[in-house]
């Protein structure tokens, strides 16, 4: 029988590729819009304020979950450029603003980006997701991870945030950004650490 899960993001792009791998699964995915849950952006900015994409993950499920009272999925992801210390990190979506941009946005984290690989050979990075399962009862998170290098210069239209300067280790040479969604979860991060979390799901009653 097919399970309702509530997929707690405001991110576009994380929605358009959990949505697609979680029912494929057998999950039916409700998004905070079909919740019927408006934004609150200081609230929500205020959950995620831990040092761990783990931390975060949890902090995120707890709250819609609570709110909701139903069992949510979350996702606290980011890059890590080993050059930088492992750098933005759970900053990720902040970046541009903590280094003095007047909004967070895509275009602005990716200026960021160029900045701070300036000069550097095929810097090392990763992308990492924590993502959180939580019920009211029993909570799960699992981490996936997948490693590549950076490159200055975008390349590609498809996916979001760092994705046109991302290069996975196992790909073909191509950019995260020049690949369909099929391509980019067969190696995500996200795609990983959804797939871990899903097996941990299935082994918790079910309380939807
Ligand atoms: P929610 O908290 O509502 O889920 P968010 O965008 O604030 O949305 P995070 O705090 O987890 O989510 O920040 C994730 C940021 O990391 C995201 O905005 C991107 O800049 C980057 N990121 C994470 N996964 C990515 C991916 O698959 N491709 C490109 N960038 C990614």
């Amino acid at each position: 029988m097919r399970r309702a899960i509530v997929v707690a993001t405001r991110n576009r792009g994380k929605l358009a590729e959990l949505r697609p791998m979680l029912e494929a699964v057998g999950f039916d995915v409700i998004d905070l819009d079909a919740a019927g849950l408006a934004e609150d952006a200081a609230a929500e900015e205020a959950v995620e304020a831990f040092a761990t994409f783990e931390e975060n993950a949890i902090a995120k499920g707890r709250y819609y979950r609570a709110l909701l009272g139903r069992p949510v999925v979350a996702d606290d992801s980011g890059l890590a450029v080993d050059a930088l210390g492992g750098a933005p990190g759970v900053r990720s979506r902040r970046w541009a603003v903590d280094q003095g941009a007047v909004a967070a946005s895509d275009a602005a984290n990716n200026r960021t980006l160029a900045r701070a690989i300036h000069g550097m050979e095929a810097p090392r990075a990763a992308f990492v997701c924590a993502a959180a399962y939580c019920d009211g009862s029993y909570e799960a998170v699992e981490r996936g991870v997948v490693r590549g290098r950076l490159v200055a210069a975008a390349r590609g239209e498809m996916g979001f945030g760092y994705d046109p300067h991302f290069v996975p280790d196992e790909g073909d040479g191509h950019t995260f950004g020049e690949m369909s969604a099929g391509e980019k979860a067969a190696l995500s991060h996200r795609a990983r650490a959804f797939q871990a979390l899903v097996g941990r799901i299935r082994s918790a009653p079910r309380r939807d």
